[in-house]
């Protein structure tokens, strides 16, 4: 099949090119997308759809959003990149400004969820062995079970999923594993006086939108500062206004030690992602110890600020905890009268569906599938699991419209 470049491909060209060109490390479903604008998105054959899934949670702000694609292509005709070999007058300004935003003394950007996933631990690390005084190379990390925090080496190494880890090994020691939302097993595995810090999804996401018990975040944290160890809260999906609040601890005013952000911190227009924390922490990572070719260049700056602004100027916090809250009335409602759908969950415009069937049944797919016919985009999450997050933007009309397009779907199985 010849084609050139500049001419326009047919869904099916384009997913014969990603399959005969590209590694198979995702099964998308067989919608090929070429427009993005607020809610919606549109195919290579232009039918457009409501996108319910806002690329897992990267374009809280809605596709493409003018402001900031503007502040990305300003800045990116003016000054794109100098590495942090010297200075720009655009990264200290972004520091200031989010650094007030989030309440924290410093930032250290970087650019994927997992590489600030990654800048965290190594930070905690360092803390440990330079501040709490643990042995080298005993400092360990508490995480949760069925978490998701990336995908490289070291954050495979905690996971249990078999996919994310099998036949990538030898694995990175240094990880304690505890049941999520579990205080007792929190408080066991501190004990450990070599515990540097304990990282966490405030709401597991991958895990199929898991809410924890009202109050585990803000005990998970006291018992932290009781042990000295540090609470590193990774907000790189549930954080930037989706569960309702700016980030999901917020939601018990909880302060994490070592915060993460990613994702829609940028609105989805350009890969940013960063870790704060206040100087008793960041100080320990001096000139040379860490860092990226891309980290925190100008328009990753400008185009987070734009982003940032975006999120506060059209009230989107409040925006997802209003419509969240009419989108689990409506489904629970739908919930009571039809049997196949067990329960709905989740916070904010953070939601999911659990499907009555078995954990391996294509049904979650073949419902998403039949979703897409009828103008909506979701994907399931494990097994029976279908996530619902659509971008922040979303107003009460389109959101009533994507409510009967899911009942109605679901009520042709
Ligand atoms: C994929 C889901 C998966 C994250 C949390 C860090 C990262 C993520 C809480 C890493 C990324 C993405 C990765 C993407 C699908 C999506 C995802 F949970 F959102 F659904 F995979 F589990 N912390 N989550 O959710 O950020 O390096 O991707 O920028 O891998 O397919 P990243």
């Amino acid at each position: 099949m010849e084609t050139t470049m500049n001419e326009k491909l047919t869904s099916q060209q384009a997913i014969e090119l990603e399959n005969k060109y590209g590694a198979h490390n995702y099964h998308p479903l067989p919608v090929v997308l070429s427009r993005g604008e607020g809610v919606y998105v549109w195919d290579a054959e232009g039918k457009r759809y409501y996108d319910f899934l806002s690329a897992y949670s990267a374009v809280n702000q809605g596709h493409s959003h003018p402001k900031i694609v503007k502040a990305l292509t300003d800045q990116a005709s003016t000054l794109a990149l100098t590495s942090r070999a010297f200075y720009n007058d655009v990264l200290g300004a972004y520091e200031k400004y989010v650094t007030e935003y989030f309440g924290y003394d410093k930032v250290l950007p970087m650019n994927s969820g997992a590489e600030a996933v990654e800048t965290a631990l190594k930070l905690t690390r360092k803390w440990a062995y330079e501040k709490k005084g643990v042995a080298e190379n005993e400092a360990k990390i508490i995480v949760c079970e069925n978490n998701f925090h990336g995908r490289t080496i070291s954050i495979i190494s905690f996971s249990n999923d078999p996919d994310a880890r099998k036949n990538f090994g030898p694995y990175t020691p240094g990880f304690i594993k505890i049941p999520y939302n579990d205080i007792n097993a929190l408080e066991e595995a501190l004990k450990d006086n070599n515990v540097a810090g304990f990282l966490v999804e405030p709401i597991r996401g991958e895990a199929g939108v898991f809410v924890p018990d009202e109050g585990y975040l803000t005990e998970a944290s006291e018992l932290c500062k009781a042990a000295g160890v540090l609470f590193i809260a990774d907000e790189v999906q549930t954080g930037i206004a989706r569960t309702g609040e700016l980030l999901a601890v917020d939601h018990e005013n909880v302060k994490p030690d070592v915060l993460i952000l990613g994702k829609a911190i940028s609105g989805g227009v350009y890969p940013v992602s960063a870790v704060f924390a206040n100087d008793d922490i960041m100080e320990v990572i001096r000139p040379g110890e860490h860092g990226s070719t891309f980290g925190g260049n100008p328009v990753a700056a400008k185009v987070a600020i734009a982003a940032l602004e975006v999120i506060k100027d059209e009230k989107l916090a409040e925006n997802a905890e209003k419509l969240g809250q009419l989108f689990r009335s409506e489904i629970n409602k739908f919930v009571d009268e039809c049997d196949l759908v067990k329960l709905v969950r989740g916070k904010g415009l953070l939601n999911a569906i659990v499907i009555n069937d078995s954990e391996d049944s294509s049904t979650a797919w073949d419902i998403c599938i039949k979703l897409k016919d009828n103008g909506l985009l979701a994907k399931p999450t494990h097994g029976n699991i279908i996530r619902f997050a659509p971008p922040l933007v979303m107003n009460e009309e389109q959101l009533m419209e994507c409510v009967a397009i899911i009942k109605e779907t679901i009520s042709e199985f």
